[in-house]
Formats: C-alpha cells, sequence, structure tokens
C-alpha cells in the first residue's frame, strides 16, 4: 500500500499533497490510524461528494412521502432532486405520493436583486391550494442564503395562516463540506418539527424505529419484513418508507437501532436526551451481519420467547441462504473488492463480499467523518473547524413529562459487562485487514492508479465513476443506486446480491473492453475472441 499511496500522491502541488497525504492511510484494525477526514475537497480534484442540501433534502428528509417538499431556489436544484436517489416509498390507496412532484419556487433573477420572500409565501399557499398536506418542508439553496431570504418568518407565517405543519431548513448547498452537513441540519429540523408531536401509546410488545435506513431499493421493507417475522415492531424507519404521522409518534419506541451511522447519529443522541430512548449499532447488510444484529435486539428485551423466536427464524432464513451462499463462494473466494461509498456502505457492504469470499482490499467513505473510520472513541479528539462549527448544535434535555429510562441501570449495567455496546460505532478500520489502504474523498486520478496497480475484481462506487471503472474493464456495482436493483438488505436481500455480483463476475463482457493505457487488445485480453 505504500507504494501504491505514493503513486497517487506523486505530482500533487505541495499543499494539496499535504492535505491527500492524511486522507489515504494503510490500515491498523489494532490501532485505527488517524485519517483526515470532513474537510473540504480542493477545487480541481474531482470528487463523489454533492452539496448540503443534497444531504438534507435528497436524503434524510425527502423519503418522508406526505410532506410536501419545496426547493426554494433555482430550478435546476429542485430537478435535480426530483426522483434521483433511490428511496421507494409505498403509499396507501387514496393518498397522494409527493414524491412524484418536483416542487420548488424556480427563482428568476429579479429575484435574486429583490428578495425571494414573497414567492416562497406564494408558492406555499399555491401547493397547499392543490394538495392540502398535512405538513409542507422548504429547502433553502445556495442563492437563498446569500441574499438572505428568511425563510423560517416565511414557515411560521404559513403555518399561522394554514393551519398546518410548515417547516424550513438553511440547508444551503454550501453551508458545509459534503452532504454531510445536510444531514445535521435535517436531523435538528425533523427533531425540532416533528419528533414527539403526537403522544398517542403504542401497545405492541417490542417496539423500536430504524434510525438510518432509507429504503434504497426496498432495504427498509426487506427488514421490517424479517423483524415482523421475528415479533418485532417497527414504529418508523427514519427516513425509509415513512410518513410524517409515523415520525411524530416515534418516541413511544423502546430501542433506536441505528443503520448508517453517518447520516443520523445525532438523532440517536438527541432522543436518547429527551426521551430515554436507548441506541446502537446494528448492520442488516450480510448474512452473518444480520444474525448478530438481531440477537443483539432481542439480547436487549431479554425476554425468553423473543429470544427463541429470533433463533428460528434465523435458523430457517440460513437454512435457504448457506446453499446458495457456499455455491457462489466456491467460484469467488480470494477474489478481491474495492469500495467508496457514502458515509457507511463502504463499510456495510464489505460484510456482504466477505460472505462470498471476496475481501476489500481499498476502502473509503466520501464524507464520512473520522469517527465512522476510527470508532466513536475519537470523538473527543476531533477537532472542531469552522466548516463543522457552521452547523448548529441542538441544547436537547431531558423533557420534563416524557423522560422514560427504557432500561434500568442495573440492567444496561448487566448488558454492558457482557460485552454489549451501547451508543457506540467501532468504525470501519477495525474490521478491514492490515495494510488494506483507506482512502477519504478518493478522487478520480486515486481511483486509476488504484485499477491499474492493485486489479481489483469489482468496484462497489456510484454513478460518477461507474463507466470510468467499467471502461477499464472492471466490473463497478453501484452501491448506492444498486444498479436499479435491490433490496440487498437482510437475509432475503443478501441472496439477491450474491447471485448479482456471481452474475457480474462470471460475464464474458471484460474480457472485451480494451483498457486505455493497453494497445494490443489480444495481450489485454487473451479470452477475447479475434477482430472479425
Ligand atoms: Fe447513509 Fe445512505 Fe450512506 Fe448517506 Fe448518500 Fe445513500 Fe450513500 Mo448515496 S444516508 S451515508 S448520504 S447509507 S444517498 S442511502 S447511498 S451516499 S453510503
Ligand atoms: C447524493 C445521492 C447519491 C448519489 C449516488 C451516486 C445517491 O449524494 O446526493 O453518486 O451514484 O445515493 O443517490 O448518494
Amino acid at each position: 500500500p505504500d507504494a501504491l499511496r505514493e503513486q497517487m500522491l506523486k505530482g500533487l502541488p505541495s499543499k494539496t499533497l499535504r492535505k491527500r497525504a492524511k486522507q489515504i492511510v494503510p490500515n491498523d484494525p489494532e490501532t485505527p490510524p488517524e485519517i483526515g477526514a470532513n474537510s473540504r475537497t480542493i477545487p480541481g480534484i474531482i470528487t463523489q461528494r454533492g452539496c448540503t442540501y443534497a444531504g438534507c433534502r435528497g436524503v434524510v428528509i425527502g423519503p418522508i412521502h406526505d410532506i410536501l417538499h419545496i426547493t426554494h431556489g433555482p430550478v435546476g436544484c429542485g430537478y435535480y432532486s426530483w426522483m434521483t436517489r433511490r428511496n421507494l416509498a409505498r403509499v396507501p390507496e387514496g393518498q397522494t405520493n409527493y414524491m412524484q412532484y418536483c416542487m420548488t419556487t424556480d427563482m428568476q433573477e429579479d429575484h435574486i436583486v429583490f428578495g425571494g420572500e414573497k414567492r416562497l409565501a406564494e408558492a406555499i399557499r399555491e401547493a397547499y391550494r392543490l394538495f392540502k398536506p398535512k405538513a409542507i418542508s422548504v429547502y433553502a439553496t445556495c442563492p437563498v442564503g446569500l441574499i438572505g431570504d428568511d425563510i423560517h418568518s416565511v414557515c411560521r407565517q404559513a403555518k399561522e395562516e394554514l393551519g398546518i405543519n410548515v417547516f424550513g431548513f438553511s440547508c444551503e448547498g454550501y453551508k458545509g463540506v459534503s452532504q454531510s452537513a445536510g444531514h445535521h441540519i435535517a436531523n435538528n429540523g425533523v427533531f425540532k418539527h416533528m419528533i414527539g408531536l403526537d403522544d398517542t401509546p403504542n401497545d405492541a410488545k417490542y417496539k423500536i424505529n430504524i434510525l438510518g435506513e432509507y429504503n434504497i431499493g426496498g432495504d427498509a421493507w426487506a427488514i421490517d419484513e424479517l423483524l415482523k417475522k421475528c415479533g418485532i415492531t417497527i414504529l418508523a424507519t427514519l427516513s425509509g418508507g415513512v410518513s410524517y404521522d409515523e415520525i411524530i409518534n416515534c418516541h413511544q419506541a423502546d430501542l433506536n437501532v441505528v443503520m448508517c451511522h453517518r447520516s443520523i447519529n445525532y438523532m440517536a443522541e438527541m432522543m436518547e436526551t429527551k426521551f430515554g430512548i436507548p441506541w446502537f449499532k446494528v448492520n442488516f447488510i450480510g448474512a452473518d451481519s444480520t444474525a448478530k444484529s438481531l440477537r443483539k435486539i432481542a439480547k436487549y428485551f431479554d425476554d425468553k420467547e423473543l429470544m427463541d423466536r429470533v433463533e428460528e427464524v434465523i435458523a430457517a432464513e440460513l437454512a435457504v441462504l448457506r446453499p446458495i451462499q457456499a455455491e457462489i463462494k466456491a467460484k469467488h473466494q480470494g477474489k478481491k473488492a474495492a469500495i467508496f461509498v457514502g458515509g457507511s456502505r463502504a463499510h456495510h457492504y464489505q460484510d456482504l463480499f466477505g460472505d462470498i469470499g471476496i475481501e476489500t482490499v481499498s476502502a473509503g467513505y466520501e464524507f464520512a467523518h473520522r469517527d465512522d473510520y476510527e470508532g466513536r472513541d475519537v470523538l473527543p479528539n476531533i477537532k472542531i473547524d469552522a466548516d463543522s462549527r457552521n452547523i448548529e448544535e441542538l441544547d436537547v434535555e431531558p423533557d420534563e413529562t416524557r423522560f422514560r429510562p427504557r432500561i434500568s441501570p442495573e440492567a444496561k449495567q448487566k448488558l454492558i459487562d457482557a460485552g454489549f455496546a451501547f451508543s457506540d460505532y467501532l468504525g470501519m478500520m477495525r474490521e478491514m485487514k492490515k495494510r488494506a489502504l483507506v482512502i477519504d474523498d478518493i478522487s478520480h486520478h486515486e481511483l486509476e492508479h488504484l485499477i491499474k496497480t492493485w486489479k481489483p475484481d469489482i468496484i462497489g462506487s456510484g454513478i460518477k465513476d461507474k463507466f470510468i471503472i467499467e471502461k477499464m474493464g472492471v466490473p463497478c456495482k453501484q452501491l448506492h443506486s444498486y444498479d436499479y436493483g435491490g433490496p440487498y438488505a437482510s437475509f432475503a436481500g443478501a441472496i439477491n446480491f450474491y447471485k448479482e455480483i456471481d452474475r457480474m463476475l462470471s460475464t464474458k463482457v471484460w474480457s472485451y473492453v480494451v483498457p486505455p493505457w493497453v494497445k494490443d487488445r489480444k495481450a489485454a485480453a487473451p479470452e477475447a475472441p479475434a477482430e472479425e
């Protein structure tokens, strides 16, 4: 990894080199090395990152299908976030699916010059007249922040005038260094304007929320189905396949389990402080990870009946899965993967590749923070820079009437003594091999070096680099959109994934691709048929 790292850094201007050098580190699972993360991308470097608006409107809140989302800004921002992320929803008969609409104030030059507040107030009224939603949410784009429109006062007035919940997000694209800032802003807004609004009790026996699961390709449905078999009730999945009403009542849960730590750890912490709901990390991506997560939930509830049920479900699911896994593993054992995705999947999908014998030799996030790499124990040592200070930290107190510890301090201690980790995430590095190369916010230049030198058999990535990778003769599985497949979560999803990766690796098409650095096709791919 040292030689490869050197190649990647070679030729960069000295300031850029110093910065990138901190973001490319050979791994040590015993003592995870410090990695540079959550800092600005240097202009000129080709990054896969998105903006703060994308993280707030597109990722965290967009999937709530019965909120009417209005993008306040030029039409491009609204258009970009229109159905481009694969967060699926099933909408009950008779209800409108607002996710299918692209609502925007379509700001023009004169709104930039004279202000866009009136335009926004009119847009909210018009949208209400047409659709009568129970809630409207407004998102600020870059120019809105630059000209200083006060979207929050417009929302307050509209809330009073219309008698429905209307709230805004100051998630201007430039507000943070990536979409990660948008996650935090979204968490704050959902917490302030939705969580706890409906106190109707729920008498389900084992009731939990899934935090950080966005129903890409139907993952949330697959998890829901699995937990139902175990007798566990999901009150709300934040935010995937979920309604406004589920979210405003989800503080009735007795546990929050966190899938994507990066995008929603803020909410887990705030709900614990305010309502006394504990949280821990789970992963339903990968067969063994899914079984482990189910057992952890059952152990938390400390109920023999639930534990037995969970074991029955795991046994039944694995009886179907194991033969398929074994057959596919036998074909691909020893192959190498590299994964560069978002803020959690670069870690989670290593388990799924590992299930079929494929080792991840290099991985990195686009925008995660040091804790997602090195584990939450580094949190006190993370330097807060000006870009992070920019994002509001809510001051949360225990709720005077509604705070209720869900588990007694003694029971909690007993679990901790037995090795149970609450409020924790150990990060990606502890689960990767020694000397694997960890790369934050990878650039196209670095990716090309990785492919040429290490020749991974498959790369997990996104739309922005998929075709660069495939033109180099390496299959690229999109781990954001799943290349329009999925679900991949839970046992049923894992089977889908094994089969799909098997198909991708087994097709002969890769042998027809001549990487750009090779002149002679036959030498590049001996299996390829001769030119007709
Ligand atoms: Fe969390 Fe996500 Fe991800 Fe993410 Fe995303 Fe996504 Fe992702 Mo694309 S919330 S960090 S901001 S798991 S949209 S559903 S796939 S980059 S790895
Ligand atoms: C986003 C959304 C995205 C992009 C996917 C990709 C998604 O970052 O705004 O780059 O392929 O999952 O849809 O992450």
